[in-house]
């Protein structure tokens, strides 16, 4: 009888917690696109899925065009648990959580498709787990497609670089690359890339196709050079002490809603990345192939080997990548 009563009693709490009637938790997520770009309607799509996979027990809204402040701080905001959710480049990470900067490092990806069996595999759950014990548990992976450099001239050999100021993202091994091909890296952050373009302040940037275009960086440059020397991706994540406090229903259900927003977003990104190379070389963006990567990937011996001794820890990351099929 009492054990009857206490199921009944179970039951009747978990409809309860899953019912909408229980008090909603806010969350707030960060996102640093605008609309136009995959990853905005993807961001969209998971608040959608988190409040009908919740019950509307987690009421999702989604912050664009990074108004809740730039990445670095954002990732700080996601780690206290002041935003709960970001869709965050796993550049900016590497500072914060080593094992991160594996994706860091240049053409250590064959490709995407490669980039993602390695997260796949054992070096992706050690990334994982380290950001999630930092404070950022990813419950998805997201396609950024590779980056390339683009400035008002066309960049075919490292000797092309070489006295450029390029913006980078804020990492070490960022400021090494450009070093290491005769440039001067320039950090910065996202939003004010633009206006440095605009102005002089810098000489070209580099960065995907969706992100040059949806942010105008293509309508202060005129060479896009398809370097690809960065294949880093992207992640749905959370902060780790607030999903650690959902029942296991409802991390299951947050996981779950990320996942799919993920697959979403995968698919957008392929039709997306496609267009927007399209639609800046019609608007006049020269896109230029490089033959031969060869000495682009000679001149980052010297990046590896720097961060490789600073950092001995990272080389089984680095052979486990290297070993993935
Ligand atoms: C984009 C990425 C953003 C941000 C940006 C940048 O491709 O999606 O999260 O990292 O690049 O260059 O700062």
């Amino acid at each position: 009888m009492y054990k009857k009563f206490s199921a009944i009693l179970l039951t009747a709490a978990t409809a309860f917690s899953l019912s909408g009637t229980a008090a909603a938790a806010d969350w707030r997520a960060w996102n640093i696109h605008n609309e136009g770009h995959p990853n905005h309607a993807a961001m969209d799509r998971f608040a959608e899925l988190v409040g009908e996979a919740t019950n509307g027990e987690i009421n999702l809204e989604v912050f664009h065009g990074g108004v809740l402040g730039n990445q670095p701080d954002a990732l700080e905001q996601v780690r206290l648990g002041a935003i709960e959710v970001g869709n965050f480049n796993l550049g900016p990470i590497g500072p914060m959580v080593k094992e991160a900067n594996l994706v860091s490092l240049p053409f250590i990806f064959k490709s995407v498709p490669h980039m993602f069996r390695v997260l796949e595999g054992e070096a992706g759950q050690a990334i994982a787990d380290a950001m999630g014990e930092a404070g950022l548990l990813p419950l998805a992976w997201v396609d950024a497609g590779a980056r390339s450099f683009y400035s008002q001239k066309a960049i075919n050999t490292p000797a092309d670089v070489e006295g450029l100021k390029i913006r980078v993202m804020n990492n070490d091994l960022y400021t090494s690359m450009i070093s290491a091909m005769g440039g001067n890296p320039s950090p910065m952050a996202f939003s004010e890339v633009q206006q440095a373009l605009k102005t002089g302040v810098v000489d070209g940037a580099e960065n995907n196709f969706p992100s040059f275009k949806n942010v105008g960086h293509y309508e202060v440059t005129t060479h896009y050079s398809l370097s690809e020397h960065l294949i880093i991706p992207e992640c749905i994540c959370v902060n780790t002490a607030k999903f650690e406090a959902l029942s296991p229903e409802m991390q299951a259900a947050v996981r779950g809603a990320a996942e799919e927003a993920a697959l979403y977003q995968r698919e957008l990104w392929a039709v997306q990345s496609g267009e927007a190379r399209t639609e800046v070389e019609a608007a006049g963006i020269k896109v230029n192939e490089i033959a031969d990567k060869g000495p682009f990937q000679e001149a980052m011996v010297s990046v590896y080997d720097d961060y490789l001794a600073a950092n001995p820890d990272m080389k089984e990351l680095v052979d486990l990548a290297r070993a993935t099929e």
